[in-house]
C-alpha cells in the first residue's frame, strides 16, 4: 500500500475452485432430478453468494476453477450466471481467472466462463495476463489476473501497478514449496517469481484447502469438497481486509457441505468373510446416524483373498441405500511370493473409468440424466459381482 491514507477500507471476498458441474454417484437430487453432487456443488456457491452478499465487501475475486470441466451442460453455466448476477447486480466489482479444469486446450477454443463477462463480471480465461485498474469504495485498486492458461509461459513476468493502492495478483496453480503435511506437493505449476512480487494480497486458487502460503498469499480453499483427499477439508472462502495499515486481516468463512466421512480402517488379516462382514456393520454401527445421506468410504487391507467376495451382500445394499455412496476399497494380502494381489486394484481401475466414461457422456449431453444414473448403477453392481465371482473361484 504505497499512499498510507488510514482511512482506506476495502473488503475483498477470494473465493475459489466452485468446480460447477463437478457430478459423481448415482444418486440423483429428488428436486432437480440431477445428480446430487453436481447439486451440491451448485447450493455450495449459491452459499457462498448468501455470505458475500451479507457481509458488505467492496470487491470479489475468483482464483480460478469456477466450472469443473471446459464444457460445463447450460444449466449449469445458468446456474453460475443466474448466483454470479446477484454479485454484480448489487453494484459489487466481481474479477476472475480461468484455472486448469476449465481451460481449453487450444486457443481456438471458447472457455464457457467468457459467459461471466455478459453477466458484468470480468474473467480473465486466455492465454496472457490481464491488467485492470479500478476505482472501488475510493481506494484505487490494481488486479494482475493471470489465469492458468497464462502460467504455461514460464517466463511470465506481472508487477503491481505503482498507482494503485492495493495490488492484487489472481492466480491458480500449485505455488514451489507447498508442503502438506510435512511434504511438497508435486507438479508446481506457477513460476516462483510470478508471486514473489510486490502484491499486497495474492489470491491463489488450485489447492482446495484454506491455506497460507506466505504472509500475503493464500489459497482460498474450495467451496465443497471434491474428493476423499480433502474429507479433512473445511469448505469456503476467504473475506480480506484492507485498512491502510499496511497488513490485511483474512478471515475464513466456513459454508455448510455434505458430510464426507471416512471410517476407521479395517485390517482384515486373518478375517474370514463372515468376520469380515462384522467388522464393516460395527464401523457402521459405530458412525450410527452420521451415515445417512453422507459420502462414505471404508478401506479394507489385508484382506485374505477371496474373502471380500462373500462379505454380506444385504448389509453392502442397505449402506448404500442410506449413505448418500458407501465405498468399500478392498486391498487383498499379497502372495505367497510376495507379489501384491491386483486382483481388486484392477477392478478399482475398471470401476473410475467406468464412471469416468458415464461422466464424460452426461457432461457431452449424450446421456439423459435418469438414464446415465440407471447406467451408472447396473454398471457398478455388474463390476461387482463380476469381482465376487473371480474372487469366489480364488482368483
Ligand atoms: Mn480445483
Amino acid at each position: 500500500m504505497r499512499k498510507g491514507a488510514s482511512l482506506l477500507s476495502l473488503r475483498v471476498a477470494h473465493i475459489s475452485d466452485t468446480h460447477l458441474g463437478y457430478a459423481r454417484y448415482s444418486r440423483l437430487d429428488p428436486e432437480t432430478d440431477r445428480n446430487q453432487r453436481e447439486v451440491d456443488a451448485a447450493r455450495a456457491y449459491a452459499r457462498a453468494v448468501d455470505e458475500i452478499l451479507s457481509r458488505e465487501v467492496d470487491l470479489v475475486v475468483h482464483s480460478g476453477d469456477v466450472f469443473d470441466t471446459i464444457r460445463p451442460a447450460t444449466h449449469v453455466v445458468i446456474g453460475f450466471l443466474k448466483q454470479t448476477v446477484r454479485i454484480t447486480g448489487a453494484g459489487i466489482p466481481y474479477f476472475g481467472i480461468a484455472g486448469n479444469h476449465e481451460t481449453p486446450r487450444l486457443r481456438a477454443t471458447t472457455a464457457a466462463l467468457e459467459y461471466a463477462n455478459l453477466a458484468g463480471a470480468a474473467f480473465a480465461c486466455r492465454f496472457e495476463p490481464e491488467e485492470v485498474f479500478r476505482e472501488i469504495n475510493g481506494v484505487g485498486v490494481g488486479l494482475t489476473l493471470v489465469p492458468h492458461g497464462a502460467v504455461l509461459d514460464r517466463e511470465l513476468v506481472v508487477s503491481p501497478d505503482p498507482e494503485a493502492e492495493v495490488n492484487l495478483l489472481v492466480t491458480h496453480g500449485t505455488v514451489p514449496g507447498l508442503t502438506v503435511k510435512g511434504h511438497e506437493l508435486g507438479e508446481v505449476d506457477l513460476p516462483g517469481h510470478l508471486i514473489s512480487g510486490g502484491y499486497d494480497y495474492v489470491a491463489l486458487g488450485h489447492y482446495h484447502f484454506f491455506h497460507e502460503h506466505r504472509k500475503n498469499a493464500y489459497y482460498a480453499g474450495a467451496t465443497e469438497r471434491f474428493g476423499f483427499g480433502e474429507v479433512d477439508s473445511v469448505p469456503g472462502f476467504a473475506i480480506v481486509e484492507f485498512d491502510g495499515s499496511g497488513e490485511f486481516g483474512i478471515e475464513h468463512v466456513k459454508i455448510p457441505a455434505r458430510p464426507m466421512i471416512d471410517l476407521p480402517k479395517v485390517d482384515a488379516r486373518n478375517l474370514s468373510s463372515q468376520d469380515l462382514t462384522e467388522a464393516i456393520r460395527e464401523r457402521a454401527e459405530a458412525a450410527g446416524d452420521a451415515l445417512e445421506e453422507a459420502i462414505v468410504r471404508l478401506k479394507v487391507t489385508d484382506a485374505p483373498v477371496g474373502s471380500a467376495g462373500g462379505v454380506d451382500r444385504a448389509l453392502l445394499r442397505d449402506l448404500r441405500r442410506r449413505a448418500l455412496d458407501f465405498s468399500l476399497e478392498v486391498s487383498e494380502a499379497r502372495g505367497e511370493d510376495g507379489s501384491p494381489e491386483e486382483f481388486d486394484a484392477e477392478i478399482g481401475t475398471l470401476r473410475d473409468e467406468f464412471e469416468a466414461f458415464v461422466a464424460a457422456r452426461r457432461e457431452r449431453g449424450d446421456l439423459e440424466e435418469g438414464f446415465a444414473s440407471r447406467f451408472l448403477q447396473r454398471g457398478r453392481d455388474y463390476l461387482e459381482r463380476a469381482a465376487a465371482e473371480e474372487a469366489a473361484r480364488g482368483h
